[in-house]
């Protein structure tokens, strides 16, 4: 079946929900018969990334690696999701760039500090706010938040299949 390939970028702090929102998205995709690949840390960063942390020099270089890796794969004509946190806008650009302007769709998973941090389903929020995990985004390193992301998804608010939905109608209209 013809598909145009494109690359679905999420973007939000750790706990926001992108990997949920995404791994939703993939599945309906792939019940309609698309063609798609997720990347996120999960299979990223134990392999291709091993050698990188969560210093600044090291996010910059995943995201650079990783939007590489996602260009390749919408040349071979895949549905792309990618779900890092992302931090930087300049490396969100970076890899805006790679990509024709119809093919790439930013997409904002805005759950506020707060409710990540409540939610802390790792555990995570809890050892940074402690001091055992340093450069940690949103308590000790920042998050630079889209201006302008084609999809802005209000995960305070919205429930992850509803906002899985937003993001199929988004792509496929
Ligand atoms: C942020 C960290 C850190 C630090 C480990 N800061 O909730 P998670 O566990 O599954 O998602 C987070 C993941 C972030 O990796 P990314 O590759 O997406 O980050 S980036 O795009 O900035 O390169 C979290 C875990 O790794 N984790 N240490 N210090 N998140």
């Amino acid at each position: 079946k013809g598909q145009s390939p494109r690359c679905l970028w999420f973007t939000g702090l750790s706990g926001a929900g992108k990997s949920t929102v995404a791994n939703l998205v993939e599945k309906q995709l792939l019940a309609k018969g698309y063609h798609t690949y997720l990347l996120d840390g999960d299979n990223v960063r134990h392999g291709l990334n091993k050698d990188l942390g969560f210093t600044d020099e090291d996010r910059v270089e995943n995201i650079r690696r990783v939007a590489e890796v996602a260009r390749l794969m919408t040349d071979a004509g895949l549905i792309v999701l990618v779900s890092f946190i992302s931090p930087f806008r300049a490396e969100r650009r970076m890899a805006r760039e790679l990509f024709p302007q119809d093919e790439f769709l930013e997409v904002f998973v805005d759950t506020p500090l707060a409710d990540a941090e409540r939610r802390d389903v790792k555990g995570l929020y809890a050892k940074a706010r402690a001091g055992k995990i340093k450069n940690f985004t949103g308590i000790d390193s920042p998050y630079e938040a889209p201006e302008h992301p084609e999809i802005h998804l209000a995960g305070g608010e919205e429930s992850a299949e509803a906002m899985a939905a937003r993001v199929i109608t988004r792509l496929l209209g």
